[in-house]
């Protein structure tokens, strides 16, 4: 019998599993049936942009959290895939920090190439996995929306490559039910010009709540306003951009903050996160964890302890992440066909908790960054994908992080070398704060297009 692969999702870690596969084959082995879902009509994940928030066209959850003008937020040198580099995708160079629509584009081109579109099964949700002790295989309920049907097909592994940025954490702060303005959660946020002129409010410290902000100053908001629960930003930001420690309550339209201090607000963006979600897993086989460098039970990252049938794909923070899922992906892939054999269920356990002792220790981003650097490199080495120089990359993050301190509106105007293939960045035509045309078209053009209307 045919051993068969169910993908759940054809973001960029399912597209990397399909391609980890696509290449062995491409190499003379012979693979498993591979079978991916996806719920969207399209690919690429996050990365595949949708106008809608709430629920889609067909009642489901929408996936994207992604918005409007969004740039990538870290180089892209250290993103780059190691079998597909930007000099191939694009043929010449260009800046280090490109718009969503640009690397959607690049994701695109690697999995065009290597043909595995074929594969995907567009517009349908996973709804069911559970595992049959008996005949020792999967068996993924999933619905199909073109013919709203549903049905049961039995695999021998299953991979979730579903994301964990799209189920948000939505805390509650007294008041908020009679908020004279907007509040809404990060994965809500679309379009930055719908708080221009007003006084925003983000509640969170990280990654979205430092872009979303941005966003919003780049856009013409009167002010903004950002508190946090642990720890501030501390990033140099621009005068009409305060940091606040964590809002306690609100009032009509004033937030009323910790320090004892209070503010007017027009509308509340909640960047507080995301929860690692998957309802559509049975119990015995859901991993639950917060937002983490290391989450438990699932050994060399990606094998759910319990059943390494079952393969989790880009499930940890990430500071790496389009490379670190093709390491993965290809871990995973070697494992399937029986080149790398798993050890018991004792030693995969013991590993793990070292994994975890470690990042434990960690401190302070450097040692996070480099802390991921090493777990991939321990994959890298157990396959045939290309290596690269993870050290030179973790030197990448640190310039990064520093540029981000040195001017956190500008950061994005700096110029990384690619590590697989030495290729410096050029700048873009225009920089970062006064570039307000995020379409790939602007972006490649060789000299700034005329300004969108709408900003005008
Ligand atoms: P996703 O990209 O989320 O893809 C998961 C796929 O699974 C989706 O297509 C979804 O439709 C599908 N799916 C989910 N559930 C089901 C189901 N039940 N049945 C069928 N299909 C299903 N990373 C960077 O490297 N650089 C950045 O600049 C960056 N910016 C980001 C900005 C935002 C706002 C967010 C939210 C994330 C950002 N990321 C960034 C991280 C980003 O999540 C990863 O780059 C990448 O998209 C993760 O890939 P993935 O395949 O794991 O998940
Ligand atoms: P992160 O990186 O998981 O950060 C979540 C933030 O939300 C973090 O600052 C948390 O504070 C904060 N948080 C969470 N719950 C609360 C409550 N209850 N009150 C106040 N603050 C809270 O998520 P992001 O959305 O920023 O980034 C996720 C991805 O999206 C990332 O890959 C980006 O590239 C885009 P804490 O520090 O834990 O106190």
């Amino acid at each position: 019998m045919t051993t068969r692969i169910a993908i759940i999702g054809a973001g960029p870690c399912g597209l990397a599993q399909l391609r980890a596969f696509q290449s062995a084959a491409a190499k003379g082995a012979e693979i498993p049936e591979l079978v991916c879902f996806e719920k969207q009509s399209d690919w690429g994940g996050m990365w595949n942009y949708t106008w809608r928030t709430g629920l889609d066209e067909h009642g489901e959850p929408v996936h994207g959290s992604m918005y409007r003008y969004l740039w990538s937020n870290g180089p892209k040198e250290c993103l780059e895939f190691a079998d597909y580099t930007f000099d191939e995708h694009f043929g010449r160079p260009m800046g280090s920090y490109p718009p969503r629509e640009v690397l959607w584009d690049y994701i695109k081109g690697r999995v065009e190439k290597a043909g595995v579109r074929q594969y995907i099964q567009f517009n349908t949700a996973v709804r069911g996995v559970t595992f049959d002790e008996t005949s020792g295989r999967f068996e993924v309920t999933v619905h199909s929306y073109e013919h709203d049907l549903t049905r049961t097909e039995r695999f021998d592994y299953v991979v979730v490559a579903s994301g964990h940025f799209s189920t948000p954490n939505v805390p509650y702060f007294e008041g908020f039910e009679s908020f004279a303005g907007r509040v809404l959660h990060a994965h809500d946020f679309r379009d930055a010009l719908e708080f221009k002129g007003k006084d925003v409010l983000i509640v969170g410290s990280s990654y979205s709540a430092e872009d979303i902000g941005s966003q919003c100053y780049k856009y013409g908001a009167r002010s903004i306003t950002s508190c946090y629960r642990t720890a501030p930003m501390g990033y140099k930001w621009p005068e009409n951009w305060e940091e606040k420690p964590l809002l306690s309550h609100v009032k009509g339209s004033t937030a009323f903050f910790a320090d004892g201090t209070s503010k007017h607000i027009d509308a509340i963006v909640l960047c507080t996160g995301y929860k690692h979600h998957f309802p559509f897993l049975a119990e015995n086989l859901r991993l639950k964890t917060d937002n983490r460098l290391w989450p438990l039970n699932l050994y060399k990252g990606v094998f759910w302890e319990d059943n390494p049938k079952l393969i989790y794909l880009g499930m940890q923070d990430q500071w790496y992440s389009f490379n670190m899922f093709d390491a993965q992906a290809w871990y995973a892939r070697d494992v399937v066909l029986g080149r790398i054999a798993l050890p018991d269920h004792a030693a995969m356990h013991a590993e793990d908790l070292a994994w975890r002792e470690e990042e434990l220790t960690l401190k302070n981003a450097q040692e996070m960054f480099e802390f991921q650097g090493r777990y991939i490199q321990t994959l890298i080495d157990a396959t045939d994908y290309p290596s690269f120089d993870i050290a030179a990359v973790n030197q990448t993050f640190l310039d990064w992080k520093h540029d981000k301190y040195e001017d956190i509106m500008g950061y994005r105007n700096k110029c990384h070398r690619s590590l697989m293939t030495g290729t410096l960045a050029t700048p873009h035509h225009t920089p970062w704060l006064e570039a307000l045309d995020d379409s790939l078209e602007a972006y490649l053009a060789d000299t700034p297009q005329p300004a969108i209307k709408a900003v005008g």
